[in-house]
């Protein structure tokens, strides 16, 4: 039979790998789509099927994290028997300037989730999107045993949804899982993220197209891993026989200097002729330093990375290089719907 998928957030940098790695493994994938004035769909437009054609596998279906209804209605319509709950305002910068925002659909939005599942009274499997962003100014190395100290409003609604994800485990015998995932980056990765503004400035900056790159924070460091390897851990935690929460990280960190020493030697360039700073990229708290310890989903999972740091950064910059050629030579089309 057929596996049904229903995924939040179909629309973000995860939500295409794990539509693509679902759609491989002969998945019937369902997405949630939110209402927007222009076309959000980029990242799935090459996955796209008419949908005027029969044995469709990939549906799209305008709902939102802030309407606990349409979510009702969705898994209704679709039935699936895994939900990845992807979507989220996910920017912890930005978290600051929409808080209630934020823990409205990063944290409540995690909420209607597990609650529109439990009342459909189907048979289940949850995956709750969780973050290294939890740990926040608890020292590194951060396992699942880890005390949460949140620096962020995005970070505080993400607390939230993990815990109503165990809440929801241990009080209605759900099956839902927790991925704690540390930084995961990819060609894909949303433009304001610090790799892909650094990525992609270091591919106009080569053509001629921009002068300088303004940054805040160069010293914070991250432990960051490739995300078509993090999708599959998503649905390798689902296919487990018991829901449990786990770390997903490469158990290495660097910093934003160092991720643009290596981005911009890439192209034979020295960063510090063009990176500036500017405060308006700091944040009233900082997470200063994240390096995960993966050891228990390699041990009961069997998961681990493969891409190490310096080949993210080169998979990056020469995708940026790549998508400005394709741009210049007319080469992107995208799909009207
Ligand atoms: P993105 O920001 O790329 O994607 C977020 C997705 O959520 C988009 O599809 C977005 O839609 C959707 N969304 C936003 N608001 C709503 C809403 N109100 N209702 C429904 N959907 C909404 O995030 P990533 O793909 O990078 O991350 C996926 C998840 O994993 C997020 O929950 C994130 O917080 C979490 N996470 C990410 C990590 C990372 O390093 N990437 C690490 C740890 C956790 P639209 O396209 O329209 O904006
Ligand atoms: P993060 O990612 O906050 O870790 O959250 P981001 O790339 O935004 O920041 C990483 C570090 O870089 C510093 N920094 C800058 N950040 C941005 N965005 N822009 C800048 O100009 C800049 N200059 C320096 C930041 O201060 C920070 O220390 C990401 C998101 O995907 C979350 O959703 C996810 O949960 C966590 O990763 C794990």
């Amino acid at each position: 039979m057929t596996k049904v998928a229903l995924v939040t957030g179909v629309t973000g940098q995860d939500g295409s790998y794990l539509c693509e790695l679902l759609l491989q493994k002969g998945y019937e994938v369902h997405g949630l789509v939110r209402r927007s004035s222009s076309f959000n769909t980029a990242r799935i437009d090459h996955l796209y099927q008419d949908p005027h054609e029969d044995g469709r596998k990939l549906v799209l279906h305008h709902a939102d994290l802030d309407d606990g209804l349409s979510l009702v209605n969705i898994l209704r319509e679709t039935g699936p028997s895994e939900v990845y709950n992807l979507g989220a305002q996910s920017h912890v910068r930005v978290s600051y300037d929409t808080p209630l925002y934020t823990a409205n659909v990063t944290g409540v939005g995690a909420l209607r989730i597990l609650e529109a599942v439990r009342a459909s009274n189907l048979d289940i499997r949850v995956y709750q999107a969780s973050s290294s962003e939890m740990f926040g100014s608890t020292p590194p190395p951060q396992n699942e045993e880890t005390p949460f100290h949140p620096r962020s409003p995005y970070a505080c609604a993400k607390v939230y949804a993990y815990w109503s994800a165990v809440n929801h485990r241990e009080s209605y015998g759900m099956y839902v899982s927790n991925g704690i995932l540390f930084n995961h980056e990819s060609p894909r990765r949303g433009e304001t993220f610090v790799t892909r503004k650094i990525t992609r400035a270091v591919a106009r900056i080569q053509a001629g197209l921009q002068k300088e790159l303004y940054l805040g924070n160069l010293d914070a460091t991250r432990d960051w891993g490739y995300a078509p390897e993090y999708v599959n851990a998503m649905w390798m935690m689902l296919q487990a026989p018991e829901p449990d929460d786990y770390v997903v990280a490469t158990g290495t960190t660097y910093s934003v200097r160092e991720f643009c020493q290596v981005a911009f030697g890439h192209v034979g360039l020295n960063w510090e002729d063009y990176v500036r700073f500017d405060p308006k990229y700091t944040r009233p708290a900082e997470v200063d330093a994240l390096m995960g310890d993966a050891s228990k989903i390699r041990t009961n999972l069997g998961w681990k990375p493969e891409v190490n740091f310096e080949e993210l950064v080169q998979i990056m910059v020469d995708g940026d290089i790549q998508l400005l050629e394709d741009e210049r030579s007319g080469r992107l089309v995208r799909v009207d719907r």
